[in-house]
């Protein structure tokens, strides 16, 4: 008999600190969306505490009469988990578990852990654990191998292989080199599948954004797919490419894939480049947002900066502001986004609109040009028209000449019956 015992929820506090010069609004965004983290990693937050300060404190990043005060409400609400809302250098976790006496994170290391938890795929596996063996090696100061606390479990303390607080550093160093090595076989193995749909040339299109934006629920909605779906961040880690049907333009690509969030892990952006790097080949980019979030501007300029970093900005972009069903007229009006849609993918309002830019996208990447069939090869016209969109055909003496909208591979798959 299978027993679903309720999972224990480990009891977590949050601490959000900033420089006075920090924008506070911010601060307290961040700090709403680390609850949101603590939660997807399975904890429940049972206390709060903020510190703004005029300056770090380099041994502990906060002031020691900030320490003591998470130090009682860690005894006064029975927590066995701190989660700092900053980066924390290994000597600074150290000094604060030693001084507050429990398990101390910091930001980056508990979206690693959910990372760590969520991860399916091999390839995707690797890449947390690459990541997670990223971050811990710069902490390991003088032969510090992590707390006694961490190594009883919980979170910061999961991996999918042996964590790296079980191995000293040249160790880490050899298993670095290893996963590496399987990563590049993977992306190899995968780059040629790529190249083969590249060689086909079906038009592609990424969907990009902040996390829990509703990316995954827009893929089910153009492509008729079950992707998992989840009011939670980071729902979706691995990516996934489903075939759509646009008007007049017929069969192309969507890929969606893993969501950004602000102050993302370096390590982690550096382990999934890979993974990143397939949207940027994306023909086109569907930028994601949720235009019900009271934090929307500061979501599209994460994900705006982080286009700049991979150089995406070349590409057209088209701005999809989704839950439209949930959010007010007003806000639609101080859009400044071009070339924008407003839609809802949860009610599918807005969809034909979506699809029609994207159709117009597809258009614009190919060009108009004249084939010539003749009699004996008129039965291609029927595989031309289930690839690309036939603007006219005309009866010659001895043929068809038919007038279509080509991307370029196809032109070159194409290019005997070209005029
Ligand atoms: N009201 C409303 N909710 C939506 C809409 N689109 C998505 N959602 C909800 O938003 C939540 C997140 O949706 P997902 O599709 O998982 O978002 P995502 O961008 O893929 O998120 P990650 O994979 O976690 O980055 C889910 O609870 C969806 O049901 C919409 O148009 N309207
Ligand atoms: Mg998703």
């Amino acid at each position: 008999m299978s027993s679903s015992k309720p999972v224990q929820l480990e009891r977590a506090i949050i601490v959000g600190c900033g420089l006075k010069s920090d924008s506070f609004s911010e601060l307290k965004e961040s700090m709403a969306e680390l609850e949101e983290l603590a939660y997807a990693a399975g904890a429940e937050v049972v206390g709060t505490a903020i510190q703004v300060l005029p300056k770090y404190v380099p041994a502990t990043l906060i002031g020691s009469g900030k320490v003591e005060e998470i130090k009682t409400l860690l005894e006064e609400t029975n927590a066995t988990l701190v989660v700092i809302d900053h980066s924390l250098a290994g000597s600074q976790s150290r000094n604060l578990e030693e001084l507050i006496g429990a398990r101390v994170l910091d930001r980056a290391q508990l979206i690693l852990d959910i990372f760590a938890q969520r991860a399916q795929t091999y390839e995707g596996k690797l890449q947390v654990e690459l990541a997670q063996m990223m971050d811990q090696l710069p902490r390991m100061v003088g032969g510090w191998l992590g707390s006694h606390s961490r190594l009883g479990g919980g979170i910061g303390t999961r991996g999918p292989g042996e964590t790296a607080l079980e191995m000293d550093r040249r160790r880490i160093r050899k298993k670095m080199d290893l996963i590496k090595a399987k990563l590049e076989d993977v992306r190899r193995n995968r780059a040629q599948y790529r190249q083969s749909r590249k060689r086909s040339k079906v038009p592609s299109f990424a969907l990009i954004g902040y996390t829990n934006t509703g990316k995954s629920t827009l893929l089910n909605r153009l492509t008729q797919s079950q992707v998992l779906v989840k009011d939670q961040v980071f729902a979706t880690l691995d990516p996934t490419t489903r075939q759509v049907f646009l008007p007049e333009v017929n069969s192309a690509v969507v890929t969606d894939t893993v969501g950004f969030i602000r102050k993302l892990p370096t390590h982690l952006i550096e382990a999934f480049k890979a993974t990143l790097e397939e949207s940027g080949e994306a023909d086109v980019l569907l930028h994601v947002i949720d235009l019900s979030s009271p934090s929307m501007e500061a979501q599209m300029k994460v994900v705006d900066n982080l286009i700049h970093e991979f150089k995406w900005e070349s590409k057209p972009i088209i701005y999809v502001f989704n839950k439209v069903d949930k959010s007010h007229i007003e806000k639609q009006m101080r859009v400044k986004k071009f070339p924008r849609v407003f839609i809802s993918a949860l009610t599918g309002q807005g969809l034909d609109k979506l699809k029609k830019m994207m159709s117009e996208e597809v258009k614009k990447l190919s060009q108009e040009v004249e084939l010539y069939f003749p009699k004996d090869k008129e039965f291609k016209i029927y595989e031309l028209g289930k690839e690309a969109q036939i603007s006219r055909t005309e009866n010659a003496a001895s043929g068809t000449v038919c007038y279509a909208f080509l991307t370029e591979g196809q032109l070159s798959k194409w290019k005997e019956f070209l005029q």
